[in-house]
C-alpha cells in the first residue's frame, strides 16, 4: 500500500523543499515549494504533533479523542537551523526537519540517540472520487525494534511483522488474528535500545498500520482520508509512554463505584424476572460474590429502547428494587437502533426533532437490527447526544438501573454488505458535516458518551457506570469495555488475555472478556480457568450466548462451582488493592494491568511474552491456558517473587515450572509488597469493613506500597475525602521497618490494621509503635504471622 498506489490519478505525491518557516508560540510551520504545510505543535517537552495539509489550508482543528484536560506546557522549546534541517529542542527531544523535502528524524535530547525517523516520511495520493487525499507516512524501523498496543487485536503482544486495519465492526465469533473487530486505537509503542516512544495517529477514517510486514524494514501508516495527523510520544519508559497518550485522550472522568468492580453475571438473556430471580437467589444460596445482574435485548417490548417488555418484567421498578435489596445492580442494554414505529415515542421524537442519520440524498439510513427497520440517532450531533442522554431519566432515576450496556454501536447492521452504514451517510461531526467514511469510527464513541451523560446526570450523587462495544481512542474517559462476541475455546481464552493488556496499553484499562465465551458452551475446566483469568480483570462478567447452556458458576458441577467460588472470592479480597491500581490510572493513566513489556522493558526476555502480565503494581499472575494441566512453565520476570499460595521465594529472570492443579493458577507477589484486603463480601457494601489486612512480604531493601479508598461511590473524594495510606517497608536482617504516611480527608470505618507477615526471615522479640514498645498481647501477636495494631501508625519496628 505505501508502495503501490490504491489510485490510478496521479500516484503518490511527495512534499517538495521547504521556502518557508514560521514560529507562533509552540507551533512551528514549514512551507514547500509545492503547498505543503506541517505543523509541529510542541504539546509538551515529550509530546509532539506533526500534522501536514496538501493545499496550504488545514481542515478546522477538531478531535474526539483529544481531551480539554490534557496537560500542555513545556520546559523549554528553542528552534535553529543548519544547511540540511530546522533544528526543534525541548528537554526530552531534538527533532530534525529536512529542508529539502519535509522529512522528519527525533532524537532523545539527552544521549542524542536516535529514536524514530521518516523513510519516505509523508506522502500521499489525491483522492478523485470523494476528494482530499489518501494520506501515508514511513518510517525506517530501528534495529531491535518492537511494536505494542493498536487496541483489541486479537493478536501476540509484540505486532511486529503484520499489519493491521482500523474500521470498528461487529465480529462475531471472531478469532485470533481476525481484523479488524470492534474498536479503533490508532495508537502504538514502539520499543528499541530500551527506549520507548509512541505514535497517535488521530484520524478516524478507514486507516491502517504496517509493522515490518511490506518491507522487513519499515513500519508506515495511512488513511483513506483526512489528514496526516499524529503525536509522538517520548518515553523512554514505556509506561510514561502509555501514560502521556491517557493523559492526551483521557483518563476516566471517574473513578467507577467499587461494586462495578466485583463479580458481574450476564447472558443472552435471562428472562422473565422468575429467571432473574432465580439466578440471583442462588447466588446468595451458593454464598458466590455477584455485585450485578444483566439484561439483554428480550428485557425490552420488541426490542423498542427504553421500553419494558409487559409480559417478562410487569413491574421493573419492583424488581429492580428487590434486587437491590440482595445487593444486585441491575444493568440493562441499550443499542443504537431504534425501531421505525409511529406509536413509538422514542422513534417519533427523534423523527421530529430530525435526530436520525441520513443518507447523502436524503433518505433515512434505514438497516435492519434486533427490532426490524430502524433508523439511528446521529451521535456526532451535540443536541443529539443531550436528547438521548435524557432518554434514561426513567431507566435510571425512577427504575432504579444502575448500569447501561451499549452493544451495537459499530453501528452493526444486519444482512448488508459491511455490517454497517454505507459509506454516504451524513453526520454532523461537532459540525462538521462528514460522510460516514469519517464518523464511523466515532459513532460508537459518541453513543456511549451520550449514555454515560445520561447516566451521569441520573445516578448523581452516584457515579455512573457503561459499558461499550465499540471504541475509538478516548473511549476510556466516559466507559468501560468488553471484548465482544468470542468463542468458547482454550485459544479465546489466550485471546482474552491478550486483549485486555493490550487495551490496558492503549490507555483502556477497564476492561474485560465475555468469560467462558459468548458463543458456544464451555466444559467445566475451561470455565474455571477462564474464571481464574477474569477475576485479574478490571471489568469482570460472565456472559453467554445462552442458546448452548447454562454459564454460571454452578453450571458445571460441585468441584468446578468451588474453584469459581474461591476465586471470585479472592477477587473480592483484593477489590482495595484493585482500586487503588485504577485510582493510579484514573489519576495518572498508568495501565491497571501491565504486560511484561511495560513492567520491564530493559530485559529482552519480556518483549515476545504473552501470557504473564502485572495486575496493578504487585502482582504477577499467569493464567493456565490449556486442558489437563497441572502446572505450567512462565516466565518470572527479575526480581525476588513470592508464590502466592505457598509464600516460597522464587528469584526472578528465568522461565520457570509451577504448580497450578484446577483450584490454583501461578500468582506471584513482589517482595517487599503490602497487599490490602478485604473480608469476602457477598457484594460491595455488604459488611462493614472493621479491619483492614495487610499482606506483608518481607524484603531484604525497601519498597513503597499504597492503598486508596473513599466512600466507594459518589463524588466527594475529588472534593478531598478519599484516604490514601503510603506505606514505605524497609526490611534489614533482624528488623522490619514499616512507615505509614497519609493524605486525605476520608474517615475510613476500620480502627486497626491486620498484619500478616510473609516470609519474615526471624523470631520477633521486640515490636515498637511510634518509638513505644508494645506488649505482645496489644498486639494480638500470633507466633510470628500476624498482629493487629492501630490504623493510625506512623512507624513500626518489628524486631529479632
Ligand atoms: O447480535 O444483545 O456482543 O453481548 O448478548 C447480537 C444480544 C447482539 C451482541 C453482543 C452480545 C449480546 C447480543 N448482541
Amino acid at each position: 500500500m505505501i508502495l503501490n498506489t490504491e489510485l490510478e490519478h496521479k500516484g503518490n505525491i511527495f512534499p517538495s523543499k521547504i521556502i518557508s518557516y514560521e514560529k507562533n508560540l509552540n507551533v512551528l510551520s514549514f512551507k514547500t515549494a509545492n503547498g505543503v504545510v506541517l505543523q509541529v505543535t510542541v504539546r509538551r517537552d515529550s509530546v509532539l504533533r506533526f500534522r501536514y495539509t496538501t493545499t496550504g489550508i488545514f481542515e478546522n482543528d477538531f478531535s474526539y479523542a483529544i481531551t480539554k484536560y490534557a496537560s500542555r506546557g513545556y520546559n523549554f522549546l528553542e528552534v535553529t537551523e543548519n544547511k540540511a534541517n530546522y533544528i526543534i529542542t525541548t528537554t526530552k527531544l531534538i527533532c530534525h526537519v529536512s529542508k529539502s523535502d519535509l522529512r522528519v528524524s527525533l532524537y532523545d535530547a539527552k544521549d542524542k540517540a536516535l529514536i524514530c525517523e521518516d523513510e519516505l516520511g509523508f506522502h500521499w495520493e489525491e483522492s478523485y472520487e470523494f476528494g482530499g487525499d489518501v494520506v501515508k507516512m514511513s518510517k525506517t524501523a530501528q534495529p531491535g525494534e518492537s511494536y505494542y498496543g493498536l487496541g483489541d487485536k486479537p493478536v501476540d503482544n509484540n505486532l511486529k511483522g503484520k499489519r493491521f486495519e482500523n474500521w470498528v465492526t461487529d465480529s462475531y465469533a471472531y478469532g485470533r488474528d481476525t481484523d479488524p473487530i470492534y474498536k479503533a486505537i490508532p495508537f502504538y509503542t514502539a520499543l528499541h535500545n530500551k527506549k520507548a516512544y509512541g505514535i497517535f495517529f488521530d484520524n478516524t477514517f478507514r486507516s491502517f498500520f504496517d509493522f515490518c510486514h511490506e518491507r522487513r524494514n519499515i513500519t508506515s501508516f495511512w488513511a483513506h482520508g483526512g489528514e496526516m495527523n499524529y503525536y509522538f510520544i517520548y518515553g523512554p519508559e514505556m509506561t510514561e509512554v502509555v501514560a502521556n497518550y491517557t493523559d492526551l485522550t483521557g483518563k476516566p472522568h471517574a473513578l467507577p463505584p467499587l461494586w462495578a468492580l466485583g463479580y458481574h453475571q450476564c447472558k443472552w438473556s435471562y428472562y422473565p424476572e422468575s429467571n432473574v430471580k432465580e439466578i440471583t437467589a442462588k447466588f446468595r444460596e451458593l454464598e458466590i460474590p455477584c455485585d450485578a445482574i444483566y439484561l439483554d435485548i428480550d428485557y425490552m417490548e420488541g426490542f423498542r429502547c427504553f421500553t419494558w417488555s409487559k409480559e417478562y418484567f410487569p413491574d421493573p421498578k419492583r424488581m429492580v428494587k428487590e434486587l437491590a435489596d440482595d445487593g444486585f445492580k441491575t444493568i440493562v442494554i441499550i443499542d443504537p437502533g431504534i425501531k421505525i414505529d409511529m406509536d413509538y415515542s422514542v422513534f417519533k421524537e427523534g423523527l421530529d426533532k430530525d435526530y436520525f442519520c441520513k443518507r447523502a440524498d436524503g433518505p433515512y439510513m434505514k438497516g435492519k437490527v434486533w427490532p426490524g427497520e430502524c433508523y439511528f440517532p446521529d451521535f456526532t450531533n451535540p443536541e443529539v447526544r443531550e436528547w438521548w442522554s435524557n432518554l434514561f431519566k426513567e431507566l435510571i432515576e425512577d427504575i432504579g438501573v444502575k448500569g447501561v450496556w451499549n452493544d451495537m454501536n459499530e453501528p452493526a447492521v444486519m444482512d448488508v454488505p459491511g455490517k454497517t452504514f454505507p459509506n454516504d451517510v451524513r453526520h454532523d461531526y461537532e459540525g462538521n458535516p462528514c460522510s460516514h467514511r469519517k464518523a464511523h469510527n466515532v459513532y460508537g464513541m459518541q453513543m456511549a458518551r451520550a449514555t454515560y451523560q445520561g447516566l451521569k446526570k441520573f445516578c448523581y450523587p452516584k457515579r455512573p457506570f457503561v459499558i461499550t462495544r465499540a471504541a475509538y481512542s478516548g473511549t476510556q474517559r466516559y466507559t468501560s469495555s468488553w471484548t465482544g462476541d468470542n468463542v468458547a475455546t482454550w485459544d479465546h481464552l489466550n485471546i482474552a488475555n491478550l486483549q485486555a493488556q493490550r487495551m490496558a496499553m492503549s490507555g483502556y484499562s477497564f476492561v474485560g472478556s465475555d468469560i467462558g465465551g459468548f458463543a458456544e458452551q464451555p466444559n467445566g475446566e475451561l470455565y474455571a480457568r477462564w474464571i481464574q483469568l477474569g477475576i485479574f480483570h478490571p471489568f469482570c462478567r460472565t456472559h453467554s450466548s445462552g442458546d448452548h447452556g447454562n454459564q454460571e458458576p454452578w453450571a458445571f458441577g460441585d468441584t468446578i462451582t468451588s474453584v469459581v467460588k474461591k476465586f471470585i472470592e479472592l477477587r473480592y479480597q483484593l477489590l482495595p488493592y484493585l482500586y487503588t491500581a485504577f485510582w493510579r490510572y484514573a489519576e495518572e493513566g498508568i495501565p491497571i494491568l501491565k504486560s511484561l513489556v511495560l513492567y520491564d522493558q530493559d530485559d529482552p526476555q519480556t518483549h515476545y511474552r504473552n501470557d504473564e502480565f502485572m495486575f496493578g503494581e504487585k502482582i504477577l499472575v499467569c493464567p493456565i491456558n490449556g486442558p489437563n494441566q497441572k502446572g505450567r512453565r512462565m516466565y518470572i520476570p527479575r526480581g525476588l517473587w513470592y508464590n502466592f499460595w505457598t509464600d516460597d521465594v522464587v528469584i526472578g529472570g528465568q522461565e520457570l515450572w509451577v504448580d497450578a492443579d484446577l483450584d490454583s493458577m501461578p500468582i506471584f507477589v513482589k517482595d517487599g509488597s503490602i497487599i490490602p484486603k478485604y473480608p469476602i463480601q457477598q457484594y460491595v457494601g455488604e459488611k462493614t469493613i472493621d479491619e483492614l489486612l495487610l499482606d506483608v512480604y518481607y524484603k531484604l531493601g525497601k519498597e513503597e506500597s499504597e492503598v486508596y479508598e473513599d466512600a466507594t461511590d459518589g463524588y466527594d473524594y475529588i472534593k478531598g475525602r478519599y484516604s490514601l495510606r503510603t506505606f514505605k517497608l524497609h526490611g534489614k536482617k533482624n528488623e522490619l521497618i514499616i512507615q505509614q504516611h497519609k493524605s486525605g480527608k476520608f474517615f475510613t470505618t476500620y480502627k486497626t490494621f491486620k498484619l500478616s507477615l510473609h516470609g519474615l526471615p526471624f523470631k520477633i522479640s521486640k515490636v515498637q509503635i511510634d518509638n513505644v514498645e508494645i506488649q505482645f498481647k496489644d498486639i494480638k501477636l500470633n507466633g510470628d504471622n500476624t498482629l493487629v495494631l492501630t490504623k493510625e501508625f506512623t512507624e513500626l519496628h518489628i524486631m529479632a
